[in-house]
């Protein structure tokens, strides 16, 4: 059986028997975006892509994803990843330490990173093959040389508001859809904090590609879980 005719069948099923418990939470098709609704489309940069300075496996992959769903969507927001220089989550700005090692810095545990995403690099720009025109806002983060920025709304420190909440809530938006790179780091963080911060909040597993240290895509899926970031594939949205 084919999953959509498989999908079909247990939805048949279920409209029978009056148990509709079982069925997946999102069946396909069932989400329709609308003007108080938002797209991030995270880091997708040529940093985390294969070739780029901080590959994420098969990161291109969300390219034609993203692209196929964006048009669904009035409202936009692309961020960038976008370091100093000798930036605070670079290994290289630690003597001894390398990089996928961890430091402690004033706010906190910092994975160490490759240098990545400097301010203005090619490897900064975003991927010349995503087709996001209608975009509203660019939002660079990670730009403070002493604190990383994996979140779209908020710094390391926990204390640095990057500006976004208060830009969507102007603008009318109750719900966001987050897609990019990377699952376990950037796109999670900002799914989290957009839970916390009052939005309605998607992840696109299938527009998302992860990074993968130690299972923390699956402790990612975990966290955003527990904290009512609802999981769904692009399929399971109206595109239409
Ligand atoms: C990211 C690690 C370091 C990301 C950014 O975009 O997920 N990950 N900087
Ligand atoms: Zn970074």
């Amino acid at each position: 059986m084919s999953l959509n005719t498989r999908r079909n069948f247990l939805q048949t099923a279920a409209a029978l028997s009056g148990a509709a418990t079982w069925l997946p939470a999102f069946a396909q098709g069932r989400i329709r975006a609308n003007g108080q609704s938002a797209l991030i489309v995270v880091d997708v940069q040529n940093c985390f892509v294969p070739g780029g300075t901080l590959p994420v496996n098969n990161g291109q992959e969300v390219v034609p994803v993203i692209n196929r769903i964006a048009p669904a969507f009035e409202n936009v927001v692309v961020t960038q990843d976008w370091h100093t220089p000798g930036h605070a989550s670079f290994a290289s700005s630690y003597p001894g330490k390398k990089p996928f090692e961890t430091t402690r810095l004033s706010y906190g545990q910092q994975v160490l990173w490759p240098d990545h995403c400097v301010q203005g690099s090619e490897d900064a720009a975003v991927h010349k093959d995503l087709k996001v025109p209608q975009a509203q806002v660019i939002l660079r983060k990670g730009f403070h040389k002493h604190v990383d920025s994996y979140s779209a709304f908020e710094e390391a420190d926990r204390k640095t508001a990057t500006g976004l909440a208060g830009y969507l809530r102007q603008r009318g938006i109750r719900t966001v859809f987050v897609t990019g790179l990377a699952t376990d780091f950037c796109v999670a963080w900002t799914a989290l904090d957009a839970k916390r911060l009052g939005f309605e909040t998607y992840v696109i597993e299938d527009a998302c590609r992860g990074i993968d240290i130690n299972g923390s895509v699956a402790a990612a899926w975990k966290e955003m879980r527990a904290k009512g970031v609802k999981r769904i594939q692009s399929t399971d949205l109206i595109l239409s």
